[in-house]
């Protein structure tokens, strides 16, 4: 299987967050994917696919405000990353507004995911990763492609969760424009894949299936519920299966075959895989218990479908552990 990486998805390199009321250091570094890369035998560069399979998922206003964001915080005489920090969410009229605080919170769910200066670029890049790793999975191998910032937190208009451009989002559209009629996401990060659930909720030729931490008690907290289903005219093709803190091996593949009854009952003919290190017992903003020896075990269920197969990377955030784990996962196809 051939691994995917742009090193300019390096640029991205948040400084703090919010974290149980007090400022951390951002957990999702640059040293993430320098961790992977370090474990993997070899990656190859991403090729330029443009914006229209980005626009294929993502609004154009969001994009032109993605792009532009960090400068328009500059320009506001702002220095440091730029966070939002009011929501229009309490039955305010959609006003069209040009200041940058305004725009943030427009365009975002939650205060985690600063934009800095690399941003944009970064996210970019880890988009054409993604379309460039479908590429391969197009031609008939696995293919991984090592994103960041992570993605499948940001919906049609929205950034959150660390992600900014919905990278399997972007490669499932693709693959569908390919001529993939049927098109399976299957997301194994410890959090709910909020944005792929939109993205997705009306569309029944894409089908999202998640194994995750309830959201009842763990972020995004409004998404990820087990009655989510899909919407008119797609549903059953939503499949969410909320699963305990402190989860460990045996029951997480329990419902992991539950998901994979419901993906041979939907019979897709391309596979992408959300894959988060997240679910890793020693990871430090999560609450799984899987091993580093877990995750063949479950790549190698997922191979058992027989379909052709994208991995895109989202979170994990034991750094120094993650390289290992990835090519753990990897190694079960
Ligand atoms: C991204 B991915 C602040 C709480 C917010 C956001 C978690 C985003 C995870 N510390 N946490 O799914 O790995
Ligand atoms: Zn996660």
């Amino acid at each position: 299987m051939h691994a995917f990486f742009s090193a300019r998805e390096l640029g991205h390199a948040p400084t703090r967050e919010l974290h149980n009321g007090g400022w951390i250091a951002h957990a999702e570094t640059p040293a993430r994917a320098e961790s992977i890369v370090a474990a993997l035998p070899a990656v190859l560069p991403a090729v330029d696919h443009g914006l229209a399979p980005l626009l294929a998922v993502h609004t154009p206003d969001y994009l032109d405000f993605l792009r532009d964001a960090y400068r328009l915080w500059r320009n506001a005489g702002r220095d440091g990353d730029a966070i939002p920090y009011v929501w229009p969410v309490v039955g305010r009229r959609p006003v069209t507004l040009n200041r940058i605080d305004a725009l943030l919170g427009r365009f975002s769910f939650d205060a985690a995911t600063p934009i800095a200066v690399g941003t944009w670029d970064a996210a970019y890049w880890g988009a054409q990763t993604a379309l460039t790793a479908l590429d391969a999975a197009l031609a008939g191998d696995h293919a991984f492609a090592l994103c960041r910032p992570p993605g499948h937190h940001a919906g049609a208009d929205y950034f959150g969760g660390y992600c900014y451009l919905n990278h399997a989002a972007i490669a499932a559209r693709a693959a569908r424009a390919a001529g993939r009629a049927k098109v399976a996401i299957l997301d194994v990060d410890y959090h709910h894949g909020n944005g792929t659930q939109d993205i997705f909720w009306d569309d029944a030729s894409v089908f999202y299936a998640s194994l995750h931490a309830d959201p009842a008690t763990d972020y995004p907290f409004y998404w990820g519920h087990a009655d989510e289903i899909g919407g008119v005219g797609a549903a059953g093709t939503t499949l969410n299966l909320p699963l305990s803190q402190r989860t460990t091996i045996g029951p997480y593949l329990a419902a992991l075959d539950i998901a994979l009854a419901a993906l041979r009952g939907f019979a897709p003919d391309m596979l992408i895989v959300s894959f988060g290190a997240d679910t890793f017992a020693a990871d430090p903003i999560s609450g799984f218990a899987l091993a580093t020896a877990d995750y063949p075990t479950v790549a190698a269920r997922i191979a058992e479908l027989g379909c052709p197969t994208l991995i895109v990377m989202e979170g994990g955030y034991a750094t120094a552990e993650l390289g290992v784990n990835v090519a753990a996962f990897l190694s079960g196809f």
